[in-house]
């Protein structure tokens, strides 16, 4: 069903960036599943380039069951843009949801004016993929933007609809990096450092996935692959953040 998603997305990192592989921990880098009639498979690949310290993608496939396809780019460290954040459900093809956004590390004021305003324009020609949802794992206003895409949704709209803006709103990312300053100050660098843990420990803690992976692939395999993959740079034995 996603399919398509990370076609396109392979074919831009690719072709303009240059990339270098960066390796994912042994044994996580994919992992097959036969318990039961269910089989599914999961797959990750992951690169960098000088503006880009991780492209994430993971593509889970269990037929008609399941299909997942997520996706989290981290700029590098001089660079205070957003994350990109991509996870595209789908269950029984019944149950699509997709959520698209730019990530942001920060919620002053003047940040959002630069980063976050200019998806803007994309967001209110999707209108039907923002429903404004509520969210029950996360906090919508913690690392979510205001003009991120989320929406319960059908087979055709991925199609007709959601390809259409996912290309918008990575061709806008891709700007916007493009345009980024980068940061020279050690202590301002020093600051994106700890946002983009304060992340991945945010995400390691709250990611509603924990429960599928371990249903296929078991508890230990599913806690390794978030904190030693999806989002290393959190600690497991850190105590939930309050923030
Ligand atoms: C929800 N994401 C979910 C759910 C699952 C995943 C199983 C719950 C779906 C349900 O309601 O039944 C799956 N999350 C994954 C997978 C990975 C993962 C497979 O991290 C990793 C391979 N999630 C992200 C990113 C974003 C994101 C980058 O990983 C940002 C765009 C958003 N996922 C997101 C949101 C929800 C969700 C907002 C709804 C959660 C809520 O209601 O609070």
């Amino acid at each position: 069903m996603f399919h398509p998603f990370k076609e396109y997305l392979e074919e831009q990192i690719f072709n303009r960036f240059d990339l270098q592989s960066r390796p994912i921990p042994a044994g996580l880098e994919s992992n097959i599943s036969d318990r039961g009639k269910n089989r599914a498979t999961i797959q990750s690949w992951c690169y960098q380039c000088p503006q880009l310290r991780k492209i994430r993608y993971t593509y889970i496939d269990a037929g008609e069951t399941a299909q997942v396809f997520n996706s989290v780019m981290y700029p590098s460290h001089n660079y205070d843009v957003p994350l990109l954040g991509i996870d595209f459900l789908s269950f029984g093809k019944k149950k699509i949801l997709v959520v698209l956004d730019f990530q942001p590390l920060f919620r002053d004021r003047p940040y959002q004016e630069k980063y976050i305003e200019p998806m803007r324009e994309i967001r209110d020609k999707y209108n039907e993929l923002a429903q404004n949802l509520e969210m029950k794992f996360y906090d919508a206003n913690q690392y979510f933007s205001k003009y991120l895409l989320f929406a319960k949704t059908d087979a055709e709209t991925v199609v007709n609809r959601l390809f259409p803006a996912y290309q918008e709103y990575i061709q806008l990312y891709w700007q916007t990096l493009a345009a980024a300053q980068p940061l020279t100050n050690p202590d301002e660098i020093q600051r994106i450092v700890r946002a983009q843990k304060d992340y991945d420990q945010y995400s390691a803690e709250r990611d509603p996935a924990h429960g599928l992976f371990s249903s296929y692939f078991g508890s230990e395999w599913s806690e390794r692959f978030l904190y030693e993959f999806l989002f290393e740079d959190a600690s497991p034995l850190a105590v939930a953040s309050t923030r």
